[in-house]
């Protein structure tokens, strides 16, 4: 059985129709005249044939009253958009605001409903003079017991599965900039993008862009001094070549410790000697990836900056303590980058600098000061890892439109949508459990405004594209119980991307596309 999606994909039917809303009931539309409804759609292979599609709906008053009636059918996108119109549910079937169940079996003698060219759509419309709301509340199809969809067998072994699509034939097709995400190789083995065929086909898909979640830091290409490993990177930006797709290198420099080698870690040198080294990962790393053809920018450094009020350079960092308690190791990476290759976008990446707050301050002290002494950088990372309710979207754009006044690059580089905030006031008594259709919704709107808060602030010139930070909601760092074992008490409850652990589209994808696509919000 097929359990459609309430909360995306439908839209309105029928010449005049004010087009649908979602509710916390479902789907509903103003039945304003006759054909007027509501459909979604369902992707080829889909055998519909003898399949029973049965909604649960619920209709105003005044539709009662008006002595319409509701015709569920189904129909073959394209050629004559043929279709199954003998299902009527009429007005003695309906009760006013009170849930009715009504069916309709798919049954054409020449079974055009076993498409494997074109896909279907099904709703359901009202006829006979018609007035008032129509609220769908529930849509089931169930296929007759031989016959199969591609979403019925692409889900989890049960068969009540729920269908859901974004109606979104290529995210990065949408965008002028570059929509990326970060993926996982030989770091995390079974969501290796080269050898994980669902991995490789929703990137291939949705994303122009990729970058490596882990096999491009300092550890991973050079683990000891001199010893340069570019064997994993390479595979990885090789494939991404072959399909073209950027890459967005990330990251040169990170202070973060297990990130480090620990050459640099425990450096005994000096201090002009350990700029050199610094200067030497550099250029190496820089010059070998120019010479891919495919690497367009670089997170030249990461994390730099501290967490206090006022916000000041880290130092619990190797690079700032063997630097000589300096932060000169910043300027050197960005010179140093910019010698080794004169055309690559030069990013300067961090987190939480999306609030406008004392970190933000810093941020742009620093890139005035490195303008005013001609240090080159061309723009800033804003990581973006959030909250549903934080930080507000008023915030996100004061903070970008700090940088874009400096003529700088703006790329949301690691963007996730967490659906619990263990940092909030009211945590954990707010805590979500479960990933329903309300929450969905508010991701899928979430997702929607931050889109629109860049294209609104950043201008296309200095648009650097958005990167999510992961494909589906199964491999996000927030689960990654290793690394963060206090994130969520280990509780996989962060749901934070556009794909869930099926590989299926969430409505996050829907509201992702919706601002691209200049549509509002919702
Ligand atoms: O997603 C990355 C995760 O797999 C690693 O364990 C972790 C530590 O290396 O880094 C994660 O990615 C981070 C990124 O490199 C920098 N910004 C914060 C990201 C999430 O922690």
């Amino acid at each position: 059985m097929l359990n459609l999606s309430m909360t995306s994909g439908w839209r309105g039917n029928g010449t005049g129709n004010s087009g649908i809303t979602y509710n916390s009931d479902g789907v509903s539309f103003t039945a304003s005249g006759d054909n007027i409804g509501a459909v979604t759609d369902i992707a080829k292979p889909i055998l519909l044939e003898d399949a029973v599609i049965s909604m649960v709906v619920n209709v105003s008053s005044e539709f009662k009253a008006s002595g319409a009636s509701l015709q569920i059918f189904a129909q073959i996108k394209g050629g004559s958009w043929p279709g199954e119109w003998n299902c009527w549910s009429g007005n003695e079937t309906l009760t006013a605001g009170a849930d009715s169940t009504i069916t309709c079996t798919v049954k054409e003698d020449d079974k055009k409903f076993n498409q494997t060219d074109s896909d279907v759509q099904i709703g359901v419309q009202a006829k006979n003079a018609p007035t008032g709301v129509v609220t769908i509340k529930s849509t089931k199809i169930t296929l007759a017991s031989s016959q199969t969809s591609s979403a019925a067998t692409s889900s989890t072994a049960s068969s009540a599965t729920s269908v859901y699509s974004a109606n979104v034939d290529s995210l990065h097709a949408l965008a002028s900039f570059p929509i990326g995400a970060a993926v996982t190789n030989n770091d995390y083995a079974a969501y290796n993008i080269l050898t994980n065929a669902s991995e490789k086909a929703v990137v291939e898909k949705h994303f122009d862009q990729m970058t490596a979640g882990n096999i491009m830091k300092m550890s991973y290409l050079q683990p000891t001094q001199g010893n340069f490993t570019f064997t994993n990177a390479d595979a990885f930006v090789d494939y991404a070549k072959s399909k073209n797709i950027n890459i967005h290198g990330h990251a040169l420099l990170w202070h973060s410790d297990y990130q480090v080698p620990g050459f640099m870690k425990n450096w005994s040198g000096s201090a002009a000697d350990f700029i050199a080294a610094v200067e030497t990962h550099v250029t190496t790393i820089v010059t070998h990836y120019k010479a891919k053809g495919n690497l367009v920018s670089w997170d030249v450094v990461n994390e730099a900056l501290n967490d206090s009020s006022p916000s000041n350079f880290r130092t619990d960092s190797a690079f700032y303590s063997k630097s000589g308690n300096s932060a000169v190791y910043i300027e050197k990476a960005f010179q140093a980058a910019r010698a080794a290759d004169a055309n690559v976008t030069l990013y300067y990446n961090d987190y939480n600098i999306d609030q406008n707050n004392a970190k933000t301050t810093k941020l742009i002290e620093m890139l005035t000061d490195f303008q005013a002494r001609n240090i080159p950088i061309d723009g800033v990372g804003f990581q973006m890892h959030v909250f549903m309710d934080y930080p507000s979207i008023a915030n996100i754009s004061a903070a970008m439109k700090k940088v874009v006044d400096k003529g700088l690059k703006v790329k949301i580089t690691e963007l996730d949508v967490a659906v619990n905030n263990p940092y909030s006031g009211s945590w954990p008594g707010n805590k979500v459990s479960t990933f329903n259709n309300t929450v969905a919704l508010a991701q899928k709107k979430r997702y929607c405004e931050i889109v629109k808060a860049y294209l609104d602030t950043v201008p296309a010139n200095l648009r650097g594209g958005i990167t999510v930070w992961g494909t589906t909601d199964a491999n996000t760092w927030l689960n990654d119980l290793l690394k963060s074992p206090s994130q969520y008490n280990g509780e996989k409850i962060a749901w934070p991307l556009l794909f869930d652990s099926n590989y299926n589209d969430k409505p996050a994808l829907r509201g992702f596309a919706d601002a691209l696509q200049g549509t509002a919000c919702n």
